[in-house]
């Protein structure tokens, strides 16, 4: 609606001359509801040709309520071809044409009444009132451009001089760019040289922190297979060297379905499908399955629980069994594992040990490697600095080409609205439009904002291309297309938001006044040349 509006209100200067001009010359004969511009077409002492040119048919035959041509030529000033044109004349205001169905349908369309003619439709000529408002209004946009105009050619040096800028600080980032590239590739160098000395000079201390990380993995491992072996021990009641499932009966942690009996089966799977099994067996086949049992039983993931449940059983084991002693050495040896493992597994938070083991590392350098060491942390962080420079440069340079590229109008006169944010509050959000950005909603009730949609494009057609702004590719609306925004601009000597409305479900429309629309030249140039 809006631009018809404007469409309406750029050419109505453009019309009211027009009107003038077809009062003064709606004396030329010609068929009714034929335009000025089409009357020589309609010769009454020669044949009518259709403007499609399939048909030639005697001139009585125009307006003689019968449809002969296909694109209803023949019949302007009657409703008998479904496609033709009625042209009202409208004399005192703008001429207008109608589809010819609407002649002497009773409805009164054109301001002259002359599309009744019939039973004249009760029509009344408005077309004079009409035409005096539609001067008050064109006289009002003249005074409105005139007065904007100013401030547009303010906004056209302000924003050429925007566009200027961006190129000149363009042309220094490339300059800056080629420095810190030059600069990231001497730190580059720099780095690689170092870290190569730095390399060499920790090679001794990788390597004899790698046989630590060796010794202790064989440590572990030999204190996995003593603990094993104490356990394997403290099962073998019998002291044959082979455990076999009675041993197991009263252990609850092989009663894998605790049912309260650990049956052949369940001592089977402990054994790896044999019946009974020996130490080594033991060591290789139930242990690694045995002892995550026991530590999760514990909850702790620690071994504390396996000794606490084999303690209680041997403890009721201990005044059945003759041979207590060896079961209290068995004890203690666990005693001992427990102490040692619970020192072991006091852990410390991931970060905590990461720096202890750093700093631990830093002060067993020394003086000349750690000289060394710090001048290559010195060095990369020189490196990631320049790096980092010329990112920043890149960025800075994306940023500014993508603005160079924007379309701000034939003048660069909407360039300096470029990241302008304007507000509007209805009843229920704020809407927000930063132009040749984004547009965004608020629920005044709260919750986060939502965009309806990022900066696309100018949609208007031809001559009035700046006065339409698309913003697409907003939130996604409930069961339908992403949100979307059309912002409709006109002439006003302050740029703010008129109005908002949603037309369509989350296709939203804004209008919005700027004196950046104050194309006062053109508007002027229409009225002088109708005027001719
Ligand atoms: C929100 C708002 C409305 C929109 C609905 C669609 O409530 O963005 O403008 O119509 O979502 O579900």
């Amino acid at each position: 609606m809006y631009n018809l509006n404007f469409a309406y209100n750029i050419c109505s200067v453009v019309l009211i001359i027009c009107s003038l001009t077809t009062t003064a010359q709606s004396d030329v004969p010609r068929p009714r509801g034929v335009s000025l511009s089409k009357a020589s077409l309609y010769i009454p002492t020669k044949d009518f040709t259709c403007f499609d040119g399939t048909v030639t048919i005697p001139f009585s035959y125009v307006n003689d309520d019968y449809c002969d041509c296909f694109d209803g030529s023949d019949e302007p000033g009657t409703s008998a071809c479904l496609n033709g044109v009625f042209h009202c004349t409208n004399a005192g205001h703008r001429s207008r044409n109608i589809p010819s169905s609407r002649v002497n349908d009773g409805v009164c369309d054109c301001c002259d009444g002359t599309d009744e003619y019939v039973s004249n439709g009760g029509c009344t000529n408005t077309c004079e009132e009409l035409g005096r408002e539609a001067r008050i209004e064109a006289q009002r946009l003249v005074e409105l451009h005139k007065a904007g105009s100013q401030l547009r050619s303010d906004l056209i040096e302000q924003g050429k001089k925007k566009k200027t800028d961006m190129m000149d600080q363009l042309a220094q980032l490339e300059r800056d760019k080629t420095d810190a590239e030059s600069i990231k590739l001497e730190k580059e160098e720099l780095k690689v040289q170092i870290e190569s000395k730095e390399n060499e000079a920790l090679k001794v201390y990788r390597e004899a922190d790698e046989a630590e990380r060796q010794k202790k993995i064989e440590e572990e491992e030999k204190q996995n297979r003593e603990e094993a072996v104490l356990t394997f021990q403290y099962l073998d009641v019998d002291k044959t060297g082979l455990l076999t499932a009675d041993e197991l009966e009263a252990k609850t942690t092989f009663d894998k379905d605790k049912d309260g009996v650990v049956t052949e089966d369940e001592a089977n799977y402990f054994f790896g499908g044999k019946d009974t099994i020996d130490l080594q067996g033991f060591v290789t086949v139930t242990w690694p399955i045995l002892k995550p049992l026991l530590m999760m039983e514990d909850g702790k993931f620690r071994h504390d629980a396996v000794d606490e449940d084999i303690d209680q059983e041997h403890d009721i084991q201990q005044e059945e069994d003759d041979e207590s002693d060896n079961e209290k050495e068995i004890l203690n040896d666990d005693e001992q594992l427990e102490d040692s493992e619970t020192d072991e597994h006091d852990e410390l938070p991931l970060e905590d040990k990461e720096e202890e083991s750093e700093s631990h590392t830093k002060h067993l350098y020394d003086d000349e490697t750690q000289k060394i060491v710090d001048a290559a942390s010195e060095a990369r962080e020189m490196y990631t600095q320049a790096e980092r420079t010329v990112r920043e440069i890149d960025s800075n340079m994306k940023h500014i080409k993508q603005n160079l590229e924007k379309d701000y109008g034939v003048n660069e006169e909407f360039a300096t609205l470029d990241g302008e944010c304007f507000e509007l509050e209805d009843k229920e959000y704020v809407y927000k439009l930063c132009l040749f950005q984004k547009a965004t909603q608020k629920a005044k009730q709260g919750g986060s904002e939502v965009g309806l949609g990022s900066w696309g494009e100018w949609t208007g057609e031809d001559k009035n291309k700046y006065t339409i702004m698309k913003y697409t590719n907003g939130i996604a609306c409930w069961n339908g297309p992403n949100r979307s925004t059309t912002v409709y601009i006109q002439c006003g000597l302050e740029s703010k938001i008129l109005s908002v409305s949603e037309p369509y479900r989350c296709e939203y429309k804004m209008e919005f006044s700027t004196p950046a629309a104050c194309d006062y030249t053109t508007l002027s140039e229409h009225s002088s040349h109708d005027e001719l």
